[in-house]
């Protein structure tokens, strides 16, 4: 008989698991992050006793603080095509395409990720993957050299790639091959103090740009940062300097509100870190900036309708306070943004009447109740006023192209602000991935509607709609 296979949720969790640990001690103060956020953490649901009960009850207790998003970039077609594969041994596919270089940053990006909702319930951890868009080099022979030194990198062990077939032909995993492949894995996203360029070359890709220089110069794509999720981002954000650690100027996203919508991040400035370059004349000794450490809060997933207000206001704070180098007027741009975002519905239901944000229905146990004495009537709206239909926020589990933008920047420095005139190029990364990059909207849009079809059921009214039809 053949070995029995493991989930893909439990690859998953075992690789956030291993991830987690590797990063800490290469990266000594994302643990120091890590400890700050599980103190707020345990904070907010010390003051509010509620908040506590709903996550134990729904057995999170545990995992509140434990990753939820990591971020790396890669360097060729071919890599992101093996990406595709070695992530779906975890059961993360890609959703969304995220054109960055409008912001002046030369990547496009997915987010793999879970789709299901019991996947995500088990372990919601998924990664930002940039593809670096060589084309965007003027210097035709700047850019020949960056694409033939990474045409020589392998960045996925041989064993990583038959564990991935494996998982191909075989359907799964089992238990023993899971715990290899995520040791495996783990190999192409570790950092190199090395660089496999000289000092020279290096200097050259920074100057055209310093993503460049992080993409080109090293063996593999190191995990460029893990993000932790918190309860309360503006006190861990008000917090890090306590503990020395020096956060962003501003938290990327909408304001803090009654109602959270989508995403908040914030983020703490990349390190400088030693590296050796080889060379001719034996090494040279220097220094790359990279990796940091970032925070996230979620909230609803808007509609397009809700999406579209969201961007027009974003597009205005922006258009009237320009965050400054150092943070200057980071004060202005956080009022500014709490002020004009007072146009977006702070309650549940204004957000749901609205058609602004996704929801999860249910039917209660007063409406089950209910349907049994007799028919209820066919209108959700009518059936939420009198109780009988419940509704919960369904979490934005993907990412913000402006945030990215921002949280890339704050890494690069300010002074890094070029624009490409360019277009976005989604067919080109699709090709490369070897599939679409499937549309979160409509993710949410079917979750939203098979809980009330299935609620409705539960009601007793969809049958009677059914038969109404007929
Ligand atoms: C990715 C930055 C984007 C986020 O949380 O928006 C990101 C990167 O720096 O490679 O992770
Ligand atoms: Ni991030």
């Amino acid at each position: 008989m053949p070995h029995a296979f493991v989930s893909t949720d439990h690859i998953r969790s075992l690789f956030t698991e291993a991830m987690s640990q590797m990063y800490r001690t290469e990266v000594p103060q994302y643990g120091t992050l890590i400890e700050l956020v599980a103190d707020v953490n345990a904070g907010c649901l010390e003051r509010d006793p509620a908040l506590r009960e709903r996550f134990a009850s729904a057995d999170e207790l545990e995992r509140i603080d434990i990753e939820r998003h990591g971020a790396i970039r890669l360097g060729t077609a071919e890599e992101l095509f093996t990406i595709r594969r070695l992530f779906a041994v975890m059961g993360m596919q890609a959703i969304g395409y995220y054109d960055l270089s409008v912001a002046g940053v030369p990547v496009h990006s997915t987010c793999f990720r879970p789709i299901d909702e019991a996947a995500l319930n088990v372990n919601p951890f998924r990664v930002f993957t940039s593809l670096l868009r060589l084309e965007l080099i003027e210097d035709e022979s700047l850019r020949r050299e960056a694409e033939a030194i990474l045409a020589a990198r392998r960045i996925y062990t041989p064993r990583a790639i038959a564990l991935i077939e494996r998982h191909e032909q075989n359907g799964g995993l089992t238990e023993a091959e899971a715990s290899e492949f995520v040791a495996e894995a783990l190999e192409t996203f570790r950092w190199h103090g090395e660089a496999t360029v000289s000092a020279e070359t290096y200097k050259r890709l920074h100057d055209a740009h310093r993503l460049i220089a992080d993409v080109v110069s090293f063996k593999g794509p190191h995990i460029n940062h893990l993000t932790p999720r918190t309860l309360d981002i503006d006190a861990v954000q008000a917090r890090m300097p306590e503990r020395g650690i020096t956060p962003k100027a501003v938290i990327e996203g909408p304001p803090r509100r009654q109602c959270d919508i989508l995403l908040r991040q914030t983020s703490f400035k990349a390190l400088e870190e030693a590296i050796v370059f080889s060379g001719d004349e034996g090494t040279v000794q220097g220094t790359h900036t990279a990796r940091f450490g970032e925070i996230e809060q979620r909230g609803v997933a808007l509609t397009a309708k809700g999406r579209a207000l969201y961007d027009r206001l974003l597009a205005s704070v922006r258009g009237e306070v320009q965050v400054g180098a150092g943070g200057a007027k980071a004060g202005a741009y956080d009022q500014e943004l709490a002020e004009r975002f007072k146009a977006l519905p702070d309650g549940w239901d204004e957000l749901r009447k609205q058609d602004l944000a996704f929801f999860r229905y249910s039917a209660t146990p007063a409406g089950i109740a209910a349907a049994v004495a007799g028919p209820l009537p066919r209108d959700p709206e009518a059936l939420v006023a009198k109780g009988y239909l419940a509704f919960a926020p369904i979490v934005y589990e993907d990412f913000l192209p402006v945030s990215a933008a921002g949280i890339f920047q704050s890494n690069l420095g300010t002074d890094q602000q070029q624009n490409y005139a360019t277009r976005s190029n989604r067919d080109a990364f699709e090709t490369a991935l070897g599939a679409t990059a499937q549309d979160e909207l409509a993710l949410y849009a079917e979750r939203q509607a098979a809980s009330l079809e299935a609620a409705m059921e539960a009601l007793g009214v969809a049958g009677l709609q059914l038969r109404t039809l007929a």
